[in-house]
């Protein structure tokens, strides 16, 4: 053995083993170094992609009947920086009683209680129906829209600024009336709209028969109701009819409060008459 060492010592042959010896000796190094830095699966601190892995399957499940845009809750909370500590759906960590989910619903900033700075907190906001994320107005309220592919209707709902007659007819002109301190869409309690089912035929607009086939829509049907925000934001909420009556309009059943967000719709019944309203009642789609 010695005897081939000194062999091919200093002969090209030599050499070349060397230089392969201590490239093995350098990759061999690397490897080890690198497997020792390696974390173990059990202390690997969560990556960013993983924060909220399952979250975006629960989000779905919570959400039907509420849509959302295209970027999933996980991108979403990435954005504005959550972390494991902070991006639970419930979780509310700029405390401003909108849950981390009802803020990706919304586009409102889940680490500021005032994301447009118009005083009013996001909370808030939603809750009296003006759009959470308008900055440099505290008064807008979002533009929405109601669709009933039953009775083919698809007509704006105009947000009424008058408990009067005169005011409320001249705003049905436009589109459906949405009753002045009735819930806004999505939201805990009745939200009443009214419609006519006819109008005299000098009357003024594009919506004197819009409510004509009220009466067709049966227990289930879906009625749509979306809000398109300033930032963007479409929000749809779908309501299933729970109940249809005709009553006198003075029916406190119309009116009547409730403690889940419900729909009520409303017009003049029979068609040609003032006497009586049709009602329809939904609840918003869980
Ligand atoms: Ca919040
Ligand atoms: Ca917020
Ligand atoms: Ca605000």
């Amino acid at each position: 053995m010695r005897g081939f060492w000194q062999k091919i010592k200093g002969s090209w042959i030599g050499s070349l083993l060397f230089s392969c010896l201590l490239i093995l000796i350098f990759f061999g190094l690397f490897f080890l170094v690198n497997l020792d830095l390696k974390p173990t699966s059990k202390n690997q601190p969560l990556s960013d992609s993983s924060v909220n892995f399952n979250l975006d399957g629960e989000i779905k499940k919570r959400l039907n009947g509420i849509d959302v845009s295209a970027e999933s809750y996980s991108a979403w909370a990435i954005r504005f920086g959550l972390d494991a500590s902070n991006s639970g759906l419930d979780q509310d960590p700029d405390k401003d009683d909108l849950a981390n989910y009802l803020e990706y619903v919304y586009g409102t900033n889940p680490l500021e209680r005032d994301t447009d700075k118009d005083t009013y907190s996001d909370k808030a906001e939603i809750a009296n129906g003006y759009d959470p994320d308008a900055p440099g107005d505290s008064n807008i309220k979002p533009r929405v829209e109601i669709s009933i592919a039953k009775i083919k209707i698809l007509a704006p709902m105009i947000w009424s600024k008058s408990e009067h007659e005169q005011d409320m007819l001249k705003e049905l002109e436009n589109g459906l009336g949405h009753y002045l301190k009735t819930s806004a869409p999505g939201q805990v309690g009745n939200m009443i709209i009214s419609g006519h089912s006819s109008n005299y035929i000098w009357a003024k607009g594009d919506y004197n028969h819009v409510f004509r086939d009220l009466d067709n829509l049966e227990k289930n049907d879906v009625i749509t109701v979306t809000t398109f925000q300033k930032n963007g934001k479409i929000i749809i909420y779908r309501y299933q009819v729970s109940e249809k009556f005709v009553t006198v309009p003075n029916d406190t059943r119309i009116f009547e409060n409730s403690d889940s967000p419900i729909l009520t719709l409303s017009t003049c019944w029979p068609i040609g008459t003032n006497f009586r309203r049709l009602i329809v009642k939904a609840q918003l789609q869980k």
